[in-house]
């Protein structure tokens, strides 16, 4: 089965309103596949306004705003937290979620990443669940019990069927921002073995969902990477704040 492809951009804590409206007018016209997703995700303060940029430059349909993180809650009294009616008065249609930086910085839970993926797709946002080993956790030969771990308490609270709307990455994080890239092989075979722990509790869904890889992709690996069976796609970081870069990788998915 033919997945969707998708290149999601993760500026992190980076970005200027300068690289919102480069970033969408560069994107203006870049040539994409049919069934490749470009998600753009800045900082909370630059959501609207690249979706306006976006919708000025009349930008691909096929071209979306992501955010990086959303509150479990609904609203009320959570004084510096975003909601996900906020999120949708932006007009954003994904979210990340679970990214190593918030489980390792933030001290995310697993569970607290579960209630926000239930939180999100319940408000009609697609999350962009993320995954990925130490690399302690690697040497110790543990990458498939730590993976394991993150993916089951979001299959417990939402349930398998709610995976065709989930999109995961897959960052191992000895290879976020360090230059370290895992490779293509090493990739894969991580690929492969979510796509079975999903595949295990339902075949259609597993076949369905998109698997993307993060960690230091770059213009020059991308194309060894996306071209893996199991990679559909990929969360990129520091190159994509470069918007040249980013469109060469976006071109090679
Ligand atoms: C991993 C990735 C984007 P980078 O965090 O999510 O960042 O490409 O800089 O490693």
């Amino acid at each position: 089965m033919k997945r969707q492809t998708i290149v999601a951009a993760n500026w992190k804590m980076n970005g200027s309103f300068g690289l919102v409206t480069e970033m969408s007018q560069g994107l203006a016209d870049l040539q994409l596949a049919n069934d490749v997703s470009v998600v753009v995700c800045p900082s909370a303060p630059f959501l609207a306004a690249l979706t306006d940029a976006l919708e000025h430059e009349k930008a691909s349909e096929h071209i979306s705003v992501g955010a990086q993180n959303v509150s479990e809650f609904e609203q009320g009294a959570y004084t510096g937290e975003i909601s996900t009616s906020m999120l949708q008065a932006c007009k954003v249609q994904y979210v990340i979620l679970g990214h190593s930086e918030r489980r390792s910085i933030f001290k995310e839970t697993s569970t607290q990443v579960a209630h926000k993926v239930k939180t999100a797709l319940d408000a009609g946002l697609v999350p962009i669940l993320c995954i990925g080993e130490s690399e302690a956790q690697r040497t110790a030969e543990q990458t498939e019990t730590v993976l394991a771990a993150q993916l089951q308490p979001v299959i417990d609270e939402v349930g398998i069927e709610r995976f065709s709307h989930i999109v995961i990455a897959y960052e191992p994080v000895w290879a976020i921002g360090t230059g370290k890239t895992a490779s293509p092989d090493m990739a894969q075979a991580t690929h492969q073995f979510i796509r079975k722990f999903l595949a295990d509790i339902d075949k259609d869904i597993a076949a369905k969902t998109p698997v993307l890889y993060g960690g230091s992709v770059n213009a020059k690996n991308c194309e060894a990477l996306f071209s893996q069976t199991d990679i559909d796609g990929g969360l990129i970081g520091g190159a994509s704040l470069k918007v040249d870069e980013f469109k060469v990788i976006c071109s090679a998915a």
